[in-house]
Order: structure tokens, then sequence, then C-alpha cells
């Protein structure tokens, strides 16, 4: 039996879906509104495939957050807090080194990003990219979401092109997708006040692009937003992939309301369920056609999900990751660390072809394909 026939309501999309056409806003938005989770799920995973057969990519990484205090404090947000908080932290350099120390043999990326601390100049970051490249020069940095170099940029007074030309000198690879939340006015300006805008993080990344840097992008979803909000965010990434092709995977992020101002605000927001992560992920991967990967953040969704989302658009599983501090400070019960034989193991239950990779979506090993 077809999923979708003729006289389904989505039958002009899957016929734009399987011929290639890139949908529209108003496609996106009739998407979004759907709660047919089968049809979504069903042209998503046509496109997954198309793309990367049954391969499932997942890296092995780590997290460093180097500092919570953040003069930024989006009320979103469970991680940063200011100076004078009793959890107020910054690593030194030899607590980074320690870090360092730790990362065992495999480990191929490093993922660093931290609170908008008014009190780091710019040769604290450059003495960490430093210090980790010394120690481990075979591991990729991918490091500073478009907001913290925003930061960077005004607290050092340079342009953020000169920020970008030092840290990469002093070893960063490429930047995480962070920071994006969601580039709508109306909701930023709340769950986001002072926060660099959605324009100035889409010029920061089109900037790293054009330097030859790659980069990740993400949408925070699950708060104040509406269903178009979300479209024109995914539209927006995709205008500025056509541009620079830069992107190289998506992470659709749910927002965890525990121990954040924005809940108090609006007692009535709530967790994400799994209902809407498969429909956003299902969506991004129906949209975002010039980009190559979407990954389900495990941390995020639960394993569970992650699992189930396979077959819903994402073939990225994420990494190991280690010390994950975000999510965890504003209440995800998720584990903060993954064994990659466990990533494996759902990557095959679920059907899949595991394959590691690094950053850049090299291949690291595909023996795991064929045990
Ligand atoms: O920008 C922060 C989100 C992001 C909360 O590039 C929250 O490979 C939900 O961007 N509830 C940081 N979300 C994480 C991130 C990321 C993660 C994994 C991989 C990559 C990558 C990037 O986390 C923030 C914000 O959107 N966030 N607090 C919260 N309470």
């Amino acid at each position: 039996m077809e999923v979708i026939g003729k006289t389904h309501p989505f039958s002009d999309i899957w016929e734009k879906v399987q011929a290639g056409i890139r949908l529209s806003k108003e496609d996106g938005l009739r998407l979004m509104k759907s709660n047919d989770i089968i049809a979504l799920g069903h042209m998503a995973n046509y496109v997954r495939e198309k793309k990367h057969g049954d391969y499932v990519f997942f890296n092995t990484n780590r997290h460093i957050n180097p500092t919570n205090i953040c003069q930024t404090l989006c009320s979103f947000c469970a991680f940063g807090v200011r100076m004078k908080d009793p959890k107020a932290y910054t690593m030194s350099m030899e607590e980074i080194e320690h870090r360092a120390d730790m990362v065992p043999p495999g480990v191929t990326e490093i993922h660093i990003v931290g609170g908008n601390n008014p009190q780091l100049k710019i040769d604290y970051y450059e003495e960490l990219l430093r210090r980790l490249k010394k120690k481990l020069p075979h591991v990729h940095l991918k490091a500073f979401t478009a907001v913290e170099l925003d930061h960077f940029s005004r607290v050092n007074k340079m342009p953020v092109e000169e920020i970008l030309q030092r840290l990469v000198a002093a070893g960063l690879d490429s930047m995480p997708g962070g920071g994006a939340e969601i580039f709508a006015e109306k909701p930023r300006s709340i769950i986001a006040d002072h926060k660099t805008s959605g324009e100035r993080w889409l010029e920061i990344h089109e900037i790293a692009h054009e330097m030859g840097l790659r980069s990740n992008c993400t949408m925070l979803y699950n708060h104040l937003e509406s269903e178009e909000d979300r479209i024109d965010h995914l539209i927006a990434l995709r205008e500025l992939q056509d541009r620079t092709g830069g992107f190289q995977t998506f992470i659709p992020l749910s927002w965890h309301p525990e121990n954040t101002e924005l809940i108090k605000q609006y007692p009535d927001l709530n967790w994400s369920t799994g209902f809407l992560d498969l429909k956003v992920l299902a969506v991004a991967r129906l949209m975002l056609d010039n980009i190559d990967h979407i990954k389900t953040y495990w941390i995020q969704v639960g394993t569970k999900l992650a699992q189930t989302a396979l077959w819903f658009g994402a073939d990225d599983l994420d990494g190991t990751v280690v010390e994950e501090k975000i999510y965890h400070a504003a209440g995800a019960e998720t584990e903060q660390e993954m064994e990659k034989s466990e990533l494996i193991r759902l990557i095959r239950e679920a059907g899949r072809i595991p394959v590691e990779r690094d950053t850049l979506y090299n291949i690291v090993n595909m023996e795991f394909a064929i045990a």
C-alpha cells in the first residue's frame, strides 16, 4: 500500500520531493502544521536514504565548556551564570591541559563552547587552542559559536574577521552550530534578549565560510516560536547555504525548561514531546535540501528517540560527547557520555549501518559496517 497516494493531501509535495524540486515556504508550513507523522517520516526518510543509503554517522568526541560565566544570560538557558554566582567557574590552562591529558586515543574532535565571559580576552582563547593542539595535534577543534565570536569581537574591539584569523592561527578548525536559537525577532527578544541578532549570527557564519571554515547550524524550538518562525528559520539557513555551501549539518534542538528564567515567566511552556521532535526533524530534512546531514543529538532527545529519528530524516547521531553541561543544567536526564559500542548497537538495532566519521565527515572507520 502506498503511504502517499494520489489522493493524499501531500501528494503534490511528495511529487516535488521525488523529483528533487525545492519546497516552498507554503509547503513547509503545511508540513509543520500536519500531524501525519507517518507521511512526514516517509518523505524525510526517502530524502535521507537518497543522500546516505543506510549509513548512520557518529563521531568519537569530547566536550569542554571553559567557562559558564555569561553576561548575556538568555532566559531559556540554565548554563550561563553571573560572575558572583557560587556555581561560576572559569577553567585555568592547567585544567584545560588536564582534560587534554584525559582524552583517550581514538577521539577525533573536541567541541568547545562557553558563556560570554567579559573578563576573558582573546589571548585566553588563543592559549586554550594552542595548548590543546600541542597536546592533541590530530584532534579537530570545533569551537566557539557565532555568538561567542561576536562577543570576542566586542570585548577585544576587533572585527570578527580578525578574531577568526587569530583563532585559526591558534588551532581552530571549524565552528559548532549553537547560538542560532530562533531568528524571528519576537520570540528571540524574549528568550535571548541581549544576544547577537539572527542576522548577525548568519553574517558571522557567512564570514567564516568565506574564510574556508566549515560550520554547523541549529534551531531551538518548543518555546515561544510559531510554526512560521520555524520555517522562516530553516529558509534563512537554506539561503545562506545556497551562497556558501559551508554548513555541514543541521541540528534541531528542543528547549529544556528546568532551572531557566523562561519557565518562571511562562509557566505554561513544557518539555518537548517525541512527536514534535520527530516532526521538526522530518520537516527540516525536507526543507534543507542543500545541507548534507541532519544530526539527532541523543543527549537532547534521549537515546530511544534518537534511534527512532534514524528513520525520520536523521543520518547522524553525534558522538560519545563526555561531560555535557549545557543540557544537564536544564534538566536533561540522559547520560553525559556514551560508549562507542552503545552508539553502534543503537544504530545496528535500527537496521542501519554505523560509520565513524571525523568532524568534516571523512570516514574514520567503516569496519562496524561489516560486522
Ligand atoms: O545554542 C542551551 C541550546 C545550544 C538550552 O554543532 C538549550 O555539532 C535547550 O549548539 N534547553 C548549544 N537547549 C548546543 C549546540 C550543539 C550541540 C551539539 C552539537 C553541536 C554541533 C551543537 O544548546 C545553544 C542553545 O540552542 N541550549 N540551553 C536549554 N535550556
